[in-house]
């Protein structure tokens, strides 16, 4: 109803330099007497905000006005990163920025620098939906996201001595100006309590204690559009009437502000460690804030858009809504809509059912069993005691439909039921089992991923409902992870295509391919290269104070420290590497291939063999780089706090990346596709969206080594029965490291679970030593082929151009179509 106002976002250089200074002025969080870069840089993101809440006011006006289908996005991670580069690039006014910062004496780079990284996420899983978000708003595709506002993030990683170290990840230290506050939009969330029955037999959840949700948006701005979608981060408050004055005057200042305490625990950080009961429920805790406020408010939108929907009309819900869990841990989403639906809105069982069913769907991320979420049904009950009521009946209504139509699934039933009480002492809720039984479909996130849920972690479902399962090979932004993030390629490709238009449709790429070989092309692509190279160097340099040689070949492992992902073959492999350096002769040296191995990722805190990894690879390094008979042919260096901002720098310069990771265990990985899209060849396994970049850039052009998937169960097996027979180097490197080469620290704990004969995290359950010998041989042929430039620069270019279908416009563009049900709503 109200008429926007005219905007004040000014898109010639000399108008925004005085929004900029308006900003400075009037909207000051800093002195009036300095404008130094970070002064600089917040005054611009203010400016560029302007232009931001223009398209996201217009948006929501337009979608409240179309009122098409919209879905929303759960999430409890998301890794966005910077925003300003992001958000200039994606606006198209990049260079009027650039010039208008010119005129107060800063470069855009450097001011763009300033900004600390959103960091709330942990992984991949978290970046996949940063990038979903900016594919949903370049289609133009009526969607949110919906997440938490974490306080401190994950953790902020320092490398001491000791090794890895956590700390408080202050992104909020001084504020963020992206996200809007609204004090508009606000919901109770009661945690505990009671069930209420009223005489005519409906339930009621009462008493316990109740924060409110208070959002946060985010404006998303789509590429080369006028969309402007939302991310909605929520965080957890409570009331003054809460604040006990009576207490506080009384001296009792910690009872006084108790609830308010226990709201901040709610958003302080992603993944509070959960070995105590205390940190369980805590995240329970998040995880049905997340859903309850999310739900709350995507039910108010779906009244506010037709004023005259009653609950008659709820069937129309599926119509217009969409629900996507990202992984399990939205999973309560389910009992929620349920529960809203019938104890706030007087919904019967069965139409509330139908419509949770045709509202939500559900993505698989891991098939780890550890990460398989399973929540103790006496804390879920204590917690959420009308939810787990209505995850019973849902357990109970599943079981007898599959005793009334599947007779022959009797036998199986147990392990698909939701509810696992075969430990009477602890019995506990399955959260994968409560998606796959409510959702209308779930997906995978690469096609090989996909096929191990079909034929066996979720094999007896298929047979149950065949048609709900579907794969979605995962995507990254193009802009992002390459037009932003690697400008001299960027514009290398577009002058070979002769056309920009690849950054919304990557597909173009193919294009390259009759280029491949062109000489002139091989020069630029060499140059460009080597500038990010130096820019990494130079990185490296100020973050660990290790100097590398732009002129050696860039191996580069980043992602989260895991023991399946393998960064531990990874650092055996360079110890080999030493040692032969060290056996070898002066002139046998000078026909090696001088290596930069850099190592990057965090290992979740409670995770000691991932952190004893991490303080090997520092260990390692700290021999090598300091041995002057090899430190002119290896280098190995920790990249420390490893995040979206450095990954932006590394993988540009990058030559070589490994992705790793044991057969069948790695659901997709995306780094592998930001790798390959700048031109990086890979060295990997044939696992997860591995698979598919094979497939698309062309087997010579991809350093493929280790057991297949198919072949895991058996080698383990193998193992038991003792017929595993150690490849000599595998034990000549490992007994390097025990021979304390690389300094007292006791790694016989890593070392160990390399050894024995079976169990998880024993008996090499990732395979290490059986891949060992073919990762060697790999790491050869990769050396070998470095030392022909010209086949290299093929390589990398083809790297490139295989790269198209791994666009997340097309991984959402599927969602929409396949799972949605969605169109595009493109702004006026
Ligand atoms: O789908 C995004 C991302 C995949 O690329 C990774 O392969 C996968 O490990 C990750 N999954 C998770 C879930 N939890 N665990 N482990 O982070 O999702």
């Amino acid at each position: 109803k109200v008429k926007p106002a005219a905007s004040p976002a000014a898109e010639e250089p000399a108008a925004i330099a005085g929004n900029i200074s308006y900003h400075a002025q009037y909207s000051p969080h800093f002195s009036p007497l300095a404008f130094g870069p970070e002064q600089a840089f917040y005054s611009t993101a203010e400016s560029v905000r302007d232009h931001l809440v223009q398209r996201w006011n217009d948006t929501y006006v337009h979608f409240h006005k179309t009122d098409p289908k919209q879905t929303y996005y759960l999430s409890m991670e998301y890794l966005q990163g910077r925003a300003l580069t992001n958000a200039v690039g994606n606006l198209g006014i990049t260079g009027a920025y650039a010039e208008a910062v010119k005129k107060f004496g800063y470069e855009l780079e450097a001011l763009a620098g300033q900004e600390k990284d959103a960091a709330l996420g942990n992984g991949g899983l978290g970046r996949l939906a940063s990038c979903f978000l900016d594919s949903m708003a370049t289609l133009n595709l009526p969607a949110w996201g919906y997440g938490l506002r974490y306080r401190y993030g994950l953790f902020k990683q320092r490398i001491t001595k000791e090794g890895q170290e956590e700390i408080a990840e202050d992104w909020l230290e001084k504020f963020s100006p992206w996200e809007i506050v609204r004090h508009d939009i606000v919901y109770p969330i009661r945690f505990f309590g009671h069930i209420e029955i009223s005489p005519s037999g409906s339930r009621k959840w009462a008493g316990g204690e109740v924060l409110n949700a208070l959002a946060y948006d985010v404006p998303i701005p789509g590429y080369k559009t006028k969309n402007a979608i939302s991310l909605r981060l929520w965080e957890a408050k409570a009331s003054a009437e809460d604040f006990n004055l009576f207490q506080f005057n009384d001296g009792q200042y910690e009872s006084a502000a108790q609830l308010h305490a226990r709201a901040q625990q709610i958003c302080a950080v992603l993944y509070p460690g959960d070995a105590t009961e205390e940190g369980k429920l805590l995240r329970l805790k998040q995880q049905y804030f997340l859903c309850s406020a999310s739900l709350q408010d995507i039910i108010f939108r779906f009244k506010e858009r037709k004023s005259d929907r009653v609950s008659g009309k709820w069937s129309e819900f599926p119509a217009k809504v969409a629900v996507q869990l990202n992984d399990t841990h939205p999973t309560l989403a389910i009992p929620e809509l349920m529960r809203l639906l019938m104890d706030e809105e007087g919904l019967g069982w069965d139409e509330a059912w139908d419509i949770t069913n045709r509202t939500i769907a559900y993505t698989n991320h891991t098939v780890l069993p550890e990460a398989l979420e399973k929540w103790s049904q006496a804390v879920m009950r204590k917690l959420l005691p009308r939810h787990t009521e209505i995850i019973e009946e849902i357990d109970k209504r599943f079981k007898e439909m599959v005793i009334s139509t599947k007779r022959e699934m009797e036998g199986k039933i147990e392990s698909l039921r939701i509810l696992d009480n075969s430990n009477p002492q602890k019995p506990v809720v399955r959260m994968a089992n409560l998606c796959v039984v409510s959702a209308h479909t779930v997906n995978g996130v690469a096609e090989l991923h996909s096929n191990i849920l079909k034929e066996e972690l979720f094999a007896d479902y298929v047979s149950i409902w065949p048609n709900k399962f579907q794969n979605k090979t995962n995507g990254i932004t193009p802009r992002r992870w390459l037009r932003f993030c690697n400008p001299e390629l960027s514009e290398i490709v577009t002058k070979w295509l002769k056309t920009d238009q690849w950054t919304s449709n990557l597909d173009l790429l193919t294009g390259l391919r009759k280029f491949a070989d062109d000489e002139k092309l091989h020069a630029e692509w060499a140059s460009a290269k080597l500038a990010s190279k130096k820019r990494l160097a130079k990185h490296v340099l100020d973050v660990t104070g290790v100097t590398i040689d732009p002129n050696s070949l860039f191996d580069i492992q980043i992602k989260r420290i895991h023991e399946y992902k393998r960064q531990l073959l990874n650092i055996l492999g360079a110890v080999y590497r030493y040692k032969k350096l060290k056996e070898m002769s002066a002139e046998e040296k000078q026909k090696v291939t001088p290596r930069t191995i850099m190592i990057g990722g965090k290992a979740f805190a409670t995770y000691t063999n991932a952190k004893r990894i991490v303080k090997l690879v520092n260990d390692v390094g700290a021999v090598v780089n300091n041995d002057p008979d090899v430190n002119k042919y290896l280098k190995v260096v920790f990249i420390p706090n490893y995040n979206v901002s450095v990954a932006e720098v590394l993988i540009p310069g990058s030559e070589l990346s490994q992705h790793i990771s044991t057969a069948g265990m790695e659901a997709s990985g995306t780094s592998n596709m930001k790798f390959s899209l700048n031109g990086c060849v890979i060295i990997g396994t044939l696992d997860g969206a591995n698979v598919e970049i094979r497939e698309e850039v062309g087997e010579e052009n991809f350093f493929l080594f280790g057991a297949k998937a198919d072949q895991v169960a058996g080698l383990r097996k193998d193992r038991e029965n003792g017929l595993f027979k150690p490849d000599p180097r595998f034990e000549e490197a490992k007994q390097l490291i025990r021979s304390g080469a690389f300094g007292s620290y006791d790694y016989a704990p890593l070392l160990d679970s390399l050894e024995g004969n079976s169990g998880f995290g024993r008996g090499d359950y990732f395979l290490v030593g059986y891949d060992f010998p073919s990762y060697i041989d790999a790491q050869t042929r990769v050396d070998e082929a470095y030392k022909d430039k010209k086949r290299w620069i093929k390589m990398s270019i083809l790297n490139t151009a295989g790269s198209g279908k791994f666009s997340s416009d097309r991984t959402i563009a599927q969602y929409a179509k396949e799972i949605w049900g969605i169109t595009a709503s493109p702004v006026p």
